[in-house]
């Protein structure tokens, strides 16, 4: 039968996604925006044939049971839509740490959601890609697109409105983001998944979160507009702090920082204050710390990131494509 391989690119939020209002159809509680990143890959070789059971290797092994699991429910979404009933081989391949805080459910969804459509004979439009995307993984809608991509809420109930979409700017804009990666990437305790859901049950910051968002979108979107790295720096700051504080105040409290990813924070904060260095930090569910600046600043936040005791590496990107097909056999 047929095959299709695919390439997508994790994204980091610059506003964050924490929450839903709809698990099973994976709807998000509030939109989102995010920067669609180079350097972080993922490529997805998904095969429709006469296995008896859906397979899948990640990085070259075996996928644990749980994962095989999710990712069975949702290529069955496209045995639905397809009219198929074949069962599906599957390799995907991070050139990144994989589950760690690192987005690399965003990439390995849009990957297969690109591959497996086409796999299995479809032939879908980027906002009908982002919404199968986004019944792997919330993030991974956003994956769909280069550059800046803006998840919208949505209100149907069905989810068919709730897409991500390219957000415009100008080309020539230097953003770049420097990732701080602390603690070697080992896979965390806690999926995001669980995370969020947690944090919305328990945490007494939660509505409060909920609320920073839509502000926080429309301040970002004002600031792409213009070019503004400061004002896009700032929400970027607000929003993933505002988001850790409704995690510490969860019960237990969730807790993905390290003694180095506040070494990091504050590092980049002097950095700002007394060297003028436009960089703003980010963190998702895991220690890593992401830094939003400009071209011209990158080697000076490397060299301060990767000073800091724990920071097993840094790497240096831009803003990457779009999911998209890089072969069919
Ligand atoms: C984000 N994160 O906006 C946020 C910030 C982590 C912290 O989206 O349950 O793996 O699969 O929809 O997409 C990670 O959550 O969650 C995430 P599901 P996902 O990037």
């Amino acid at each position: 039968m047929s095959a299709a391989t695919a390439i997508a690119h994790a994204n980091i939020a610059l506003v964050k996604y924490w929450g839903k209002r709809d698990a099973t159809l994976n709807l998000p509680a509030a939109g989102s925006l995010s920067l669609t990143l180079d350097a972080l890959t993922t490529t997805t070789t998904v095969e429709f044939g006469d296995a008896q059971a859906d397979e899948l290797s990640i990085d070259g092994k075996p996928a644990s049971e749980s994962a095989v699991a999710r990712f069975s429910a949702w290529l069955d979404l496209v045995r639905t839509r397809a009219g198929i009933d074949a069962r599906a081989r599957v390799a995907s391949t991070n050139n990144f740490p994989t589950a760690s805080g690192l987005a690399s459910s965003a990439s390995a969804y849009a990957a297969a959601a690109v591959a497996a459509s086409r796999a299995a004979g479809l032939s879908l439009q980027p906002f009908e890609l982002s919404v199968l995307a986004r019944r792997g993984s919330g993030s991974a809608a956003r994956s769909i697109f280069g550059g800046f991509a803006m998840m919208n809420v949505g209100t149907r109930p069905d989810g068919s409105d709730a897409y991500a979409e390219p957000v415009p700017f100008a080309d020539d804009w230097p953003v770049r983001m420097v990732i701080a990666v602390v603690g070697g990437g080992v896979k965390k305790d806690v999926s995001s998944r669980d995370a969020m859901d947690h944090c919305a049950k328990t945490s007494v910051l939660y509505d409060g979160w909920l609320r920073s968002v839509p502000g926080d979108l429309a301040a970002a979107r004002v600031a792409i507009g213009r070019r503004d790295l400061v004002a896009l720096g700032e929400v970027t700051a607000h929003s993933a702090l505002t988001m850790h504080a409704s995690a510490f105040a969860a019960r237990p409290a969730v807790i993905f920082f390290r003694p180095a990813t506040l070494e990091c924070l504050l590092r980049v904060q002097a950095l700002a204050k007394q060297e003028q260095v436009p960089a703003y930090c980010t963190m998702d569910a895991g220690p890593h710390v992401k830094v939003l600046t400009l071209a011209d600043h990158v080697p000076r936040v490397s060299e301060c990131l990767a000073g800091v005791q724990g920071v097993t590496r840094v790497i240096e990107t831009g803003p990457g494509q779009g999911a998209q097909l890089i072969g069919t056999p």
